[in-house]
């Protein structure tokens, strides 16, 4: 049988395989890192953090769905020390470590950016599209505080920096986060994250299933793929190859993972099926994918990458 090659890079870190999972479900304690690290999880993506400790929003904050689930966890993280302290053993489980922060100002990002610049971590995944924070909007949909973001973040060190995208529906939104993230050196995207304020009803207790936010939260799973790969399209399609694409949305098998590839995904990240069916999920996803390409005759992820074919 034809080997197929998954490896891939991102802001020139190498990459093993193309998946990875997403900063969000199991990646908070030491432990869940633990296992991520022993899993076939290409890099180490953890939970995003802010200046401090945050034990998150109130209960119940995460409902399973028939395709997905909805949530509103509210940020709940160790706080960013703890993350920076335990570099040197995440680093030590051998692949690529990649921190996940979402600080609430400027100010709060500079100030763990910097802390990360100086640590041994990979990549930087500024999470600029956490839609459960009450009273406090999400950056991505901000264009001038993305700029300025952008502008105050991407100067403090050499450390490749990443962002994590919301999800856009019209194409003037992007055009113009295209345009913002073309005048920094923004070395990756991750897009998207889930669909903030959603609500599910429950028709019986005529409440809804989630208690933050009167029950407004984030849609993620299957629901969310065609937004997901829409938008790694549009990007992919904006931006030159020298900002790689990470897909998030949906992605519970092979070929969900090999249609991102074919939208433009450099390496794709898993969040609800990680949830749901535990870090099995990586090595079982990667096995279907080498088996639909090798199916197809392709060998490598370029064979396909960004190869949608027009109707
Ligand atoms: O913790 C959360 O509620 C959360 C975050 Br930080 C995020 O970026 N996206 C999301 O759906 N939930």
């Amino acid at each position: 049988m034809t080997t197929i090659d998954l490896s891939t890079q991102i802001a020139g870190i190498h990459l093993d395989s193309y998946l990875m999972n997403a900063s969000g479900p199991k990646c908070t304690t030491w432990d869940e890192l633990l296992v991520i690290g022993k899993s076939a999880s290409a890099a180490i993506v953890t939970k995003s953090c802010t200046l401090e400790f945050r034990e998150g929003n109130p209960e119940p904050r995460y409902s399973d769905l028939p395709l997905g689930s909805i949530q509103s966890m509210g940020l709940p993280n160790l706080g960013y020390k703890a993350y920076l302290e335990m570099v040197p053993e995440l680093k030590a489980l051998g692949k690529p470590v990649v921190v996940s922060i979402s600080g609430f100002s400027i100010e709060e990002n500079s100030e763990m950016v910097t802390a990360f610049q100086n640590s041994d971590v990979d990549l930087i995944e500024v999470n600029f599209s956490c839609p459960n924070i009450p009273g406090k909007a999400q950056v991505a949909y901000d264009f001038e505080q993305t700029e300025s973001a952008l502008a105050a973040l991407t100067k403090l060190g050499n450390k490749p920096i990443g962002i994590k995208l919301a999800p856009y529906f019209d194409m003037s939104h992007f055009i113009a986060i295209a345009n913002i993230i073309k005048k920094f050196p923004v070395k990756f995207i991750t897009c998207v994250n889930s669909i903030g304020n959603t609500l599910i009803i429950d028709p019986e207790t005529e409440q809804p299933i989630i208690k933050p936010k009167g029950g407004f939260g984030g849609l993620c799973g299957d629901y969310i793929k065609p937004i997901g790969l829409a938008n790694v399209r549009a990007f992919r399609e904006l931006l030159d190859d020298s900002v790689q694409i990470i897909g998030v949305g949906g992605i519970k098998n092979g070929t969900d993972a090999f249609e991102y590839l074919l939208a433009g995904a450099d390496a794709v990240q898993i969040a609800t099926c990680f949830e749901k069916e535990g870090a099995v999920c990586f090595a079982r996803i990667e096995n279907e994918l080498k088996a639909f390409m090798a199916k197809k005759g392709y060998n490598k992820l370029s064979d396909a990458k960004g190869k949608l074919k027009p109707l």
